[in-house]
């Protein structure tokens, strides 16, 4: 299999961290922002939307979408809830990762981190990011307070994918992590599980 992932990406990161976790191996190509291999890649039709992760299956078909990547390489681990309630509660969490948390929490690390995208972070936009962000991270922190993981009791893909954006919420996005101490202490043990892997980009 070959991934198409951007190092700097928390999108591309949690497909790597999800292979790493279960040992999978996969030819990696990286496309940084302005980089010849995401020219590239867009050229030559390997990326469908136009976005990195794409992963390659062995036979040549193409999966975009981090977490339609995450659900294909976590069948048959134990990142799937067996339980059918549990397993679209995971779901659930993971269609709001992408409509609600990395639109705000994703762009606002975007915003500041990235040098082509400084000319969009207005302060009136960053304060909203900021205020709205909070808000979103709170909604994290009332299951975590109360729970080890977001869904059932045992780490779930959705984990894994919320991990990649909330991980630096703080560092790269500028949010105040110290208000939620049941993220903080979820961040941990998933750091904590074998074989993890950091973004190291
Ligand atoms: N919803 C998509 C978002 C993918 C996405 O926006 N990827 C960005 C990096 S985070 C990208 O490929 N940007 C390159 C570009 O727009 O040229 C997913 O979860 O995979």
């Amino acid at each position: 299999m070959r991934l198409y992932s951007m190092p700097s990406s928390g999108n591309s990161y949690k497909v790597r961290l999800l292979m790493a976790l279960t040992g999978r191996a996969v030819q990696v190509v990286d496309c940084e922002y302005g980089s010849d291999a995401l020219a590239g890649a867009k050229a030559g039709g390997a990326l469908p939307y136009g976005k990195v992760p794409v992963l390659v299956l062995d036979d040549g078909q193409m999966l975009a979408e981090s977490n339609a990547i995450l659900w294909y390489l976590g069948e048959s681990t134990g990142f799937v809830p067996a339980d059918p309630v549990t397993r679209a509660q995971m779901l659930g969490w993971m269609f709001w990762e992408q409509y609600n948390h990395e639109p705000v929490i994703a762009v606002r690390q975007a915003l500041v981190s990235y040098p082509h995208r400084a000319a969009e972070a207005t302060p009136q936009r960053l304060a909203n990011l900021l205020d709205r962000g909070h808000a979103l991270l709170q909604v994290m922190e009332d299951r975590l307070s109360g729970h080890d993981w977001l869904v059932g009791d045992a780490t779930s893909l959705a984990d894994l994918c919320l991990y990649a954006y909330t991980h630096t919420a703080g560092t790269r996005g500028g949010y105040w992590m110290d208000r939620f101490p049941g993220i903080a202490a979820w961040l941990a043990r998933i750091e904590a599980l074998p074989e993890y892997a950091g973004l190291s980009a």
